[in-house]
C-alpha cells in the first residue's frame, strides 16, 4: 500500500546520488505470487557527490537476504527502502527479494496482465522489483537472467542467451531503472528487419497474443516509417540488434519507451481496418513514433530528475508532430493538435492543476503526466525553432546528441546548446519553463496616411503558488491582407518581449487586415474582439490555413455565445461564408470537416465565464442542438453532394487522404441525420466494412434515438474483441441525450463486460461520462456522485488512473454555486475515503486548495 503521507519534493533540492552503479545483474525467477528477484549491484563512491548515507528506495518487497562483497548483512529496512552501512571504496552489494506480479493491481513494476508477466517502471515503478536507487541520474548497464516456464521471456538491449526455461539479455547502453524491462508469456511475433543508414541489420518484433496477429501490419510499418524518417531527419541512428514491441491489455498509459523493448497498451498499437478506426491508426502511427524517438531524446539522453520531465516529453512530442507533418497533412494536423492543446492544455492552465511545463515541486511524479508537461512542453520547443530559424534549430539539436549522448540532462544543458549555436540570450525564454498559465494577448490597431501600427499587450493571469507574471518572449506569426484579399505583408515573426510592444507598418495603401497568431506561433489566447465581417473576410481570403479555420472557429463560438446568452439565432454570414468553403472542391475534405466542427461544449462553458457570464451546461447543449439542427435544415440540399464527396470507392487504407473523406463524410452523416431521422445512418451501417463507418453510422443511430438493434447487433459481432468492446461501451454514453447520461453510464456498469480494473475499460466507460459535458454536469449532481463513486472504488486498486481521471472536476469552480457545492461535496467525499493513495491525495487537494 501506499503510504498517504504529503511528503513534497523540490527541484532546488537537487542532490546527485553517491556513487555510481557500474552494472546490474538481475534474475528474475517467475512465479505469479512469488517472483524471486536476485540483484547483484556494483557500486563506485561518486568523488564529484556530497557525502551520504547509502539509502535505497524498494517499496513493497518481501526482503530474502543480503549481502555486501559476498558477506551476509542486515540492513535497516523502511517502508520508503534500505539504509546500511556500506564500505568506503567501490563493493559489490547483492539482495534477493519476492514479489507477487498477480496480486500487482497498481500496474507498476512487474505485473500480470491476462497471464502475461511485464513490468511499468516509469516515473518510480523499479523500486517495486527490487531495492536500486531508482532515479534517471543513475544510469548503468543491465545484464537480466529470467527464468521460468513462459515460452517468450524478453528484456532490454539484445539477447546472449537462451535455453530450455532460461533467457538471458544485456543492454550495452547505460540507461535509469525506469527504462527497465521486462515481459514474459505465451506469445508469437510478427517480425520484419530495417538495416540502418550505417547498415546494421535490426530484427524487428511485434509481440502479442495469437489471436492479434492479423492487427500488426499497420503498426510495423509505422515503426519502419519512424526509424526511417529519424535518420533523415535527424540523423539519428537505432543501436540495437533488436527492437522489440509488446502489447498489453492492462496499461496505464498509452505506452512506454523501455529501451529496445517498448510495452505498449494494446489500444496504441493494435488494428485493423474492421476493428479500429482511422483516427485509432492515426493515433497509433504517432504513438510508435513517439516511442521510438525516445530512443534518442528520452534514452540515449535522459533526465537528471522528474522535474526535467518536459525535457524528454515536450521534445519527443514535438518530433512526432513532425513526422506526423510529414507523413500526413501539416495543415491538418496543426489544428488538430491546437484543438486538443486547448481542450486539455489551457483547461488545466485554468484551474486549479496548473503548474510550469517544468515543475518546481510534487508529492506523486505519476500526477505530472500531464498535457501542460507533454503538449505545452512541445509548444514550447516550436517556439524555440521558430525564433532561432530552422537552420540553428538543425545545428543546435546536433550539438545537443553530440554533447550529452549518454548523459542526464536539465533544461539548462537544452537551453544552453541553443545559446551556443545562435549567441542568443535565452534567458527571457526561460520563463516559459517556469511560469504557468495562458498568457493573454490584447490586441490594438492604428492606421493613420499609410501606416498602420499593431500594439500588443500580454498578461499572464495568476496561478497557484504564482500571483505575479513577468513578460514572455511571445513569437507571433502575421500576416496582413488588403481590403480586396491579397496578401500585402507575407507572414512575418514579431517578437514580443514586453508588457506592451508596437510594431509599425508604413508605405500601404490600405488599412490592412491582419491575420495573427499564423499556425497557432504560441500557446496564448488572443483577445481580440474583431467584427464578425473582419473574421468572415479572414474566412474568405486567410492564405494561412489556420488563421482561415480560426476565423471559422470564432465565428462559430461568437454565434453559439450569442444563442446561449440572448436566445439569438444562428448567425446567416456566418453560415454563408461557411457554406462557401464547403462547396470549394479544391479545398483538402479533412480541413473542410475541420471547419465543419463547432467549439466543444466545455470550450463554450470557459468563453462564457471568461466573460463573466456563469455557464449553464443545459443551455448550452441547447444552443449547440440548435445550431446543428439549423444547419442541417440549411444545408439539405448541400449535404448529399458533400456526402458523394466524400466516399472512397478504393479499397480501405488508413491514410490522410482516404480518413480526411471519411471524416467528411461521418461530420455530414451526423448533419443529414437530423433531416432524415437516421435512414443514411442504417443504410451505412449495414453496408460498412470498416470500423470508421460503422461507428460513425452507429453513433448517428444511437443519438437519433435508434440505436437499439444496432447496438445489439455490433455487440454480437464485437463481442470477443476487448478494442472494439471499449468503443461499444464509450459510444453510448457520448451519444446519449444529456437526461439519460448518468443512467446509460450506471447500467453500463452493470453490463457482465464492465471489468472495472482494466484501465481501458475504466476510461472507456468515465472518460465518456466526464467528457459528456451537459451530461456530467447534470444540476442534481448525479453525475459527480457517481464518478467519485468509481474513483473512490478504483483507487484501492490503481491509484495512478483514479489520479488522471480526478482532473474530470478540475473546473469546478467556474460552475454556479450549487454545482459547485455538488463537486466540491464529490471532491471532499474522495478525499475522505481511509486509506487514500498519495498520488489521489495531492490531486484532491490541489483541486479543492
Ligand atoms: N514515457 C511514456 C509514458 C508513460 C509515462 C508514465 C507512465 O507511468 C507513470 C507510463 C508511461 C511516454 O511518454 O510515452
Ligand atoms: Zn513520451
Amino acid at each position: 500500500m501506499k503510504d498517504a503521507q504529503a511528503q513534497t519534493i523540490y527541484l532546488r533540492d537537487y542532490t546527485p546520488f553517491g556513487w555510481t552503479v557500474e552494472s546490474v545483474h538481475l534474475t528474475f525467477v517467475l512465479a505469479p505470487e512469488a517472483t524471486r528477484v536476485r540483484s547483484r549491484l556494483r557500486f563506485v563512491p561518486d568523488p564529484k557527490a556530497p557525502a551520504q548515507e547509502f539509502f535505497l528506495q524498494g517499496e513493497d518487497l518481501t526482503p530474502i537476504s543480503f549481502a555486501i562483497d559476498g558477506a551476509p548483512v542486515t540492513p535497516e529496512i523502511t517502508p520508503e527502502g534500505l539504509r546500511a552501512k556500506v564500505p568506503d571504496g567501490p563493493f559489490t552489494f547483492e539482495a534477493e527479494v519476492e514479489i507477487a506480479p498477480l496480486h500487482n493491481t497498481a500496474l507498476e513494476g512487474l505485473y500480470m496482465s491476462r497471464g502475461m508477466y511485464c513490468t511499468q517502471c516509469e516515473a518510480e515503478g523499479f523500486r517495486k522489483i527490487t531495492f536500486y536507487p531508482d532515479r534517471p541520474d543513475v544510469m548503468s548497464v543491465f545484464t537480466v537472467r529470467i527464468e521460468g516456464g513462459e515460452p517468450v521471456k524478453l528484456s532490454n538491449g539484445n539477447p546472449v542467451g537462451a535455453g530450455e526455461g532460461w533467457a538471458e539479455w544485456h543492454d550495452p547502453w547505460p540507461k535509469p531503472a525506469y527504462l527497465f524491462a521486462l515481459v514474459a508469456g505465451d506469445l508469437v511475433a510478427q517480425s520484419d528487419s530495417f538495416t540502418t543508414r550505417s547498415g546494421r541489420e535490426v530484427a524487428l518484433n511485434l509481440w502479442v497474443r495469437e489471436g492479434d496477429l492479423h492487427k500488426c501490419a499497420f503498426g510495423m510499418e509505422a515503426l519502419k516509417s519512424s526509424m526511417d524518417w529519424d535518420e533523415r531527419v535527424y540523423g539519428r541512428e537505432y543501436d540495437l540488434d533488436v527492437f522489440n514491441i509488446v502489447a498489453v491489455d492492462d496499461f496505464n498509459m498509452g505506452a512506454m519507451e523501455n529501451k529496445g523493448l517498448n510495452i505498449f497498451n494494446s489500444s496504441a498499437v493494435l488494428a485493423s481496418p474492421e476493428t479500429a478506426t482511422d483516427a485509432n491508426f492515426e493515433r497509433i502511427e504517432g504513438i510508435i513514433a513517439h516511442e521510438y524517438f525516445h530512443n534518442w531524446t528520452g534514452n540515449r539522453i535522459t533526465c537528471r530528475d522528474w522535474f526535467q520531465l518536459c525535457l524528454k516529453e515536450g521534445l519527443t512530442v514535438f518530433r512526432d508532430a513532425q513526422f506526423t507533418s510529414d507523413m500526413r497533412s501539416a495543415e491538418v494536423k496543426r489544428i488538430v493538435d491546437v484543438i486538443d492543446l486547448r481542450a486539455r492544455q489551457f483547461a488545466e492552465d485554468q484551474g486549479p492543476l496548473a503548474h510550469p511545463v517544468r515543475p518546481e515541486s510534487f508529492q506523486e511524479i505519476n500526477n505530472f503526466y500531464t498535457a501542460t508537461v507533454y503538449e505545452k512542453g512541445a509548444e514550447v520547443i516550436g517556439m524555440l525553432k521558430l525564433l532561432v530559424g530552422d537552420d540553428a534549430y538543425s545545428r543546435a539539436l546536433d550539438l545537443y546528441f553530440a554533447r550529452h549522448d549518454g548523459q542526464a540532462c536539465t533544461i539548462e544543458d537544452w537551453l544552453r546548446v541553443f545559446e551556443e549555436v545562435t549567441a542568443r540570450d535565452l534567458s527571457q525564454f526561460k520563463l516559459w519553463y517556469a511560469q504557468a498559465g495562458t498568457p493573454r494577448l490584447a490586441v490594438a490597431e492604428d492606421w493613420q496616411d499609410g501606416t498602420y501600427t499593431l500594439t500588443l499587450r500580454q498578461t499572464t493571469p495568476p496561478t497557484p503558488g504564482q500571483p505575479d507574471k513577468a513578460p514572455l518572449v511571445i513569437p507571433v506569426a502575421l500576416g496582413l491582407l488588403s481590403p480586396d484579399g491579397h496578401e500585402v505583408l507575407p507572414t512575418t515573426v514579431l517578437e514580443l518581449t514586453e508588457a506592451e510592444q508596437s510594431f509599425v507598418f508604413p508605405g500601404l495603401a490600405a488599412r490592412p487586415v491582419p491575420s495573427l497568431l499564423r499556425g497557432f506561433s504560441a500557446p496564448v489566447v488572443l483577445e481580440r474582439e474583431s467584427s464578425r465581417e473582419e473574421r468572415v473576410f479572414l474566412l474568405a481570403h486567410d492564405t494561412d490555413t489556420f488563421t482561415r479555420w480560426e476565423a471559422n472557429r470564432d465565428l462559430a463560438r461568437a454565434c453559439l455565445l450569442a444563442m446561449v446568452t440572448d436566445g439569438a439565432d444562428p448567425d446567416a454570414a456566418w453560415l454563408d461564408g461557411l457554406e462557401t468553403v464547403l462547396r470549394d472542391a479544391s479545398l483538402d475534405p479533412a480541413y473542410r470537416a475541420l471547419m465543419l466542427g463547432v467549439p466543444t461544449q466545455s470550450d463554450l462553458a470557459q468563453a462564457l465565464h471568461d466573460r463573466g457570464v456563469t455557464p449553464d451546461p443545459e443551455a448550452i447543449w441547447a444552443a449547440t442542438e440548435r445550431l446543428r439542427d439549423a444547419r442541417a435544415t440549411r444545408w439539405a440540399e448541400l449535404l448529399p453532394q458533400l456526402a458523394d464527396e466524400a466516399r472512397v470507392e478504393a479499397p480501405y487504407r488508413p491514410d490522410a487522404a482516404q480518413s480526411g473523406r471519411r471524416s467528411l463524410g461521418s461530420a455530414v452523416l451526423a448533419l443529414t441525420t437530423r433531416v432524415d431521422g437516421g435512414s443514411a445512418a442504417e443504410a451505412q451501417y449495414d453496408r460498412a466494412d470498416n470500423m470508421t463507418l460503422q461507428l460513425s453510422a452507429l453513433a448517428c443511430l444511437v443519438q437519433a434515438g435508434r440505436g437499439a438493434e444496432a447496438l445489439a447487433r455490433f455487440r454480437a459481432q464485437w463481442q470477443d474483441d476487448r478494442l472494439v468492446m471499449d468503443k461499444w461501451f464509450g459510444l453510448q454514453i457520448a451519444a446519449s441525450d444529456p437526461t439519460e447520461t448518468v443512467a446509460v453510464t450506471e447500467a453500463l456498469t452493470r453490463d457482465p463486460d464492465f471489468d472495472w480494473t482494466n484501465p481501458n475499460r475504466f476510461r472507456a466507460v468515465f472518460g465518456a461520462l466526464a467528457g459528456h459535458h451537459a451530461g456530467f454536469h447534470r444540476a442534481d449532481g448525479a453525475g459527480y456522485d457517481l464518478l467519485a463513486d468509481w474513483l473512490i472504488r478504483l483507487d484501492d486498486k490503481n491509484p495512478q488512473t483514479t489520479a488522471r481521471m480526478c482532473a474530470a472536476y478540475q473546473s469546478w469552480r467556474r460552475y454556479d454555486p450549487d454545482r459547485q457545492a455538488k463537486m466540491r461535496a464529490a471532491l471532499d467525499r474522495i478525499a475522505a475515503k481511509p486509506g487514500l493513495s498519495r498520488d489521489v491525495t495531492e490531486m484532491v487537494t490541489r483541486l479543492i486548495a
